[in-house]
């Protein structure tokens, strides 16, 4: 095993962390939007493997990245399970709001399989990477894609989707249950198609109570984890439960993912304390430190660097800004490489 990103996931503690940033493919990025402007809509450019490959490989050449993540959208499987979905420039995601008498009618037959221009993806990308760089596939969490299916819409408290969750529990759960079957099957033709790493963002796991986010957010992870398992599938699963508070406990404790990926809202030397010895952490520097740059660009790596004891993957707390500017990645990644800082 060489790529830097498979040791750490496999417990080694590298000197010169591997970096990856989400969100480090599309809008900061000049090429991306050019070839974006090519495409009808988003998510045309997502289910074409040529666009969606090229745009995977963009921020590969131009930082050198040590893994790519997939170019698609948590927001595909809803499309696998029957619903429309959008993207509208300068909104975001626009969904048809699910009803509770709809969660039947989903069509989990065959949901991954609908899906398959991206696993053509996956192997275009493969094809074109270096023995040292990682491919990360992904997939949303069951609670957060199911926000959006609720909300119709991103929605700041999700109000919508835990009344829905409180007033319907069965309905929650079965909805919940399917995306995680459909998501492990697309995991499953992902890793099939040659993803190294598995990744669930649950990216909008903050503020459930324990109980909530026993139901909503841990029991469809470990539904995916089983899935996925049971298929044969043995690339690491890293989980993103962001914003989960002390929730984070329960969840390393219980829904079997093989690390972890830490938002800006912890420190990573307090999250050490509860994983198991040797789990690799990912993250956790803060994106609006990307946006200013400087010296607050500066001592935020440093920090970062401070309190990753153990198996680390550098990566930010949530995704890169539209309006990050090319040179403070650069900086950053010079920065963990070389050991110069040189932030302007
Ligand atoms: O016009 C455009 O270019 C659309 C903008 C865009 C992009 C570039 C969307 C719509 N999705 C993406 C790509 C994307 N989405 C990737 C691959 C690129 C990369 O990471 O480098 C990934 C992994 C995602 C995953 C995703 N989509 C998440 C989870 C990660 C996270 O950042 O929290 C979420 C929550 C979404 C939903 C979504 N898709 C798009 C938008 C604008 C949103 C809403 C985000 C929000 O509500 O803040």
């Amino acid at each position: 095993m060489t790529k830097p990103i498979l040791k750490v996931l496999a417990g080694e503690k590298l000197k010169t962390p591997p970096i990856w940033f989400m969100r480090q493919a599309g809008r900061h990025l000049p090429e991306y939007l050019k070839l974006r402007a090519e495409a009808k809509d988003f998510i045309d450019f997502c289910f074409n493997p040529e666009m969606a490959a090229e745009a995977t490989l963009q921020p590969i050449r131009r930082y050198k990245m040590d893994a790519a993540i997939l170019f698609a959208d948590i927001l595909l499987i809803p499309i696998g399970l029957g619903r429309d979905v959008r993207i509208e420039k300068g909104i975001g995601p626009i969904l048809d709001p699910i009803k509770p008498g709809d969660i039947d009618k989903l069509k989990l037959d065959g949901a991954a399989d609908r899906l398959s221009m991206v696993y053509e993806t996956v192997r275009r990308v493969r094809a074109g990477l270096d023995d040292q760089t990682t491919l990360i596939g992904f997939c949303g969490g069951p609670w957060t894609v199911a926000t959006y299916m609720i909300e119709g819409k991103g929605s700041p408290t999700k109000e919508k989707a835990k009344r829905f969750g409180l007033e319907n529990p069965e309905e929650m759960q079965s909805l919940l249950y399917t995306l995680a079957d459909a998501s492990a099957d697309y995991l499953i033709g992902q890793a099939n198609a040659g993803a190294e790493v598995l990744k669930i963002f649950e990216s909008w796991a903050e503020g459930l109570s324990p109980h909530q986010f026993d139901a909503w957010v841990i029991g469809p992870t470990v539904r995916i984890v089983k899935r996925v398992r049971a298929a044969g599938i043995k690339q690491p699963i890293i989980g993103f439960p962001r914003g989960a508070g002390f929730n984070l406990i329960a969840f390393v404790d219980k829904s079997g993912i093989d690390a972890l990926a830490v938002g800006t809202d912890n420190s990573l030397s307090a999250v050490r304390e509860i994983v198991p010895a040797n789990m690799a952490l990912q993250g956790n520097l803060d994106p609006l430190a990307l946006r200013i740059g400087g010296d607050v660009l500066k001592q935020a790596v440093e920090q970062v660097l401070l309190e990753a004891k153990g198996p680390h993957i550098f990566n930010l707390g949530h995704g890169v800004a539209p309006d990050v500017k090319i040179e403070n990645v650069h900086a950053v990644i010079n920065h963990i490489r070389t050991g110069e800082a040189k932030y302007v």
